[in-house]
């Protein structure tokens, strides 16, 4: 699932039978080998839109000479086009104040019944209302950034794109930039090229802002991925799992061995492991900055993005952190968001509770046992499965802690910016939502 945007399950549900390395993302050469056989067997002048965009094409791939960075140079503000694309005559563009209870409800039911399902159309994920408010709400947001599309008549949405604005370092470089999320065509307008126009109108308002670079993920493959990740699931509620069909009991496995094997201690081991509170703020910020420098692509967080993408809310985002029970220092960090998804046609459950790794950072406890706490607490508050991406140093952890391989890929993507080789998902230090 991407945070969003690619619905993962785990082919299998015993970790011990299901560690292929993700083919994809194994190393810089097999992405490009791949992209590229793409490019020669299928899809050579079939992005008739993102073909015209400045973006890394598939066809430059095989170029290395190209330079890293800005693709098209900003035009002067008073050359941005000043009125909104045109859309077919039925619909009218709105943009959508996530304050206003009445629109935040109509954002949350076009995305519940029409954004994205997993490949088997098992699952959709159910973005709460809070979560929205938060993912879309940042400090320095822009409301012009939350597009919607209403039929002109009756005044239904039946579309919505979003940007947020954020700042992300490439290397030594940091950019300003829009992460662009929940793009969404209600089921019934599909395949009309109703999803390019959204995107250069959304692309037109941050141009507005004098920004030009985006970043954003998707499950589908675009030219061209910066790097290309693999969820893991780790099952904390298997029999629900397995009933629901999320997961599949493992060969020579019984209910009563799966469950033991999924077990976890009742509360955390760390000492001083306490939830994140206002106070913490700046120093959870120096560890986060810290340790964020040393990835090739990552956000460039100050004390306000920590205050709001960190703290915690309730059934939004969980922190935890270890404060040294001598010095009171805060030494380690970790934290998961809430995102449930509907079950479509169970009768006996109609949602699955998923928590996704967000940002984890050790410098004092081993990672491994920082990341079992963090499981304990997901346990504890009910979460049904732990998801998390092969980004960070997270592969150092998910094979050890009984997280399995999911089936579902995350493609990360740079809009106006190109990354000449692409880096492995152990170089990128982003989770978008
Ligand atoms: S990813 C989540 C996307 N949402 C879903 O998967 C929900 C379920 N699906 C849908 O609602 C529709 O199928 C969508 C497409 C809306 C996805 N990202 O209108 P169409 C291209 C980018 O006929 P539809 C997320 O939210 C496709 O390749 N492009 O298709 C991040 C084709 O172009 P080309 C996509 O199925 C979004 C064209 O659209 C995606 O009715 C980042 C077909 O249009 C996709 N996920 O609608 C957006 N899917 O012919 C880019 C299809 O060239 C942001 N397409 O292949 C770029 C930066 C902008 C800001 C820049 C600022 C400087």
């Amino acid at each position: 699932m991407d945070g969003n945007n690619s619905q993962s399950r785990p082919p299998s549900e015993n970790p011990e039978l299901n560690h292929e390395e993700n083919p994809i993302s194994k190393d810089d050469s097999s992405l490009e080998t791949i992209v590229s056989r793409f490019q020669d067997a299928f899809t050579a002048g079939k992005h008739k839109f993102w073909e015209t965009q400045p973006v890394r094409q598939f066809k430059e791939i095989a170029d290395t000479n190209l330079p890293e960075g800005t693709i098209e140079a900003p035009t002067p503000l008073a050359e941005v086009k000043q009125e909104p694309y045109n859309l077919p005559a039925q619909y009218e563009w709105t943009t959508c104040d996530m304050d206003d209870e009445g629109t935040c409800n109509e954002v949350y039911n076009l995305l519940k019944n029409n954004y994205v399902e997993d490949d088997e159309n098992m699952f959709r994920f159910n973005y709460s209302k809070e979560f929205l408010r938060w993912a879309l709400r940042p400090p320095g947001y822009y409301r012009s950034w939350h597009i919607g599309v209403r039929v002109k008549d009756s005044k239904k949405l039946v579309a919505f794109i979003t940007g947020v604005p954020a700042r992300i370092r490439v290397r030594d470089e940091v950019v300003k930039m829009a992460e662009i999320n929940f793009l969404c065509v209600h089921k019934k307008l599909r395949s009309k090229r109703l999803a390019p126009v959204m995107i250069k109108e959304v692309t037109r308002r941050v141009h507005l802002e004098n920004i030009w670079q985006a970043a954003y993920t998707a499950g589908v493959i675009l030219p061209t991925p910066i790097t290309t990740c693999q969820y893991w699931h780790r099952s904390l509620n298997p029999k629900k799992l397995i009933d629901v069909g999320f997961s599949r009991l493992g060969p020579r496995m019984t209910m009563s061995r799966t469950i033991k094997l999924y077990k976890l201690p009742s509360s955390p081991a760390t000492p001083g492991f306490r939830k994140m509170e206002l106070r913490d703020v700046s120093a959870v910020t120096r560890l986060l900055r810290n340790y964020l420098s040393r990835f090739v692509v990552a956000p460039d967080l100050d004390e306000n993005d920590v205050e709001h993408w960190l703290l915690p809310q309730e059934d939004v985002v969980d922190s935890y952190l270890v404060e040294s029970p001598e010095t009171h220092e805060v030494t380690d960090f970790c934290s998961f968001y809430t995102l449930p998804s509907s079950i479509l046609g169970n009768p006996n459950y109609s949602t699955l509770k998923a928590a996704y790794s967000y940002y984890n950072v050790a410098t004092r406890t081993p990672l491994l046992q920082l990341m079992n706490d963090a499981l304990i607490v997901a346990k504890k508050k009910e979460f049904d499965v732990f998801n998390a991406l092969d980004v960070m140093q997270n592969e150092s952890f998910l094979k050890e802690l009984k997280f399995g391989p999911g089936d579902g890929q995350l493609h990360y993507y740079l809009y106006n910016y190109r990354v000449r080789n692409g880096i492995k998902p152990s170089e990128l230090g982003l989770v978008l939502l």
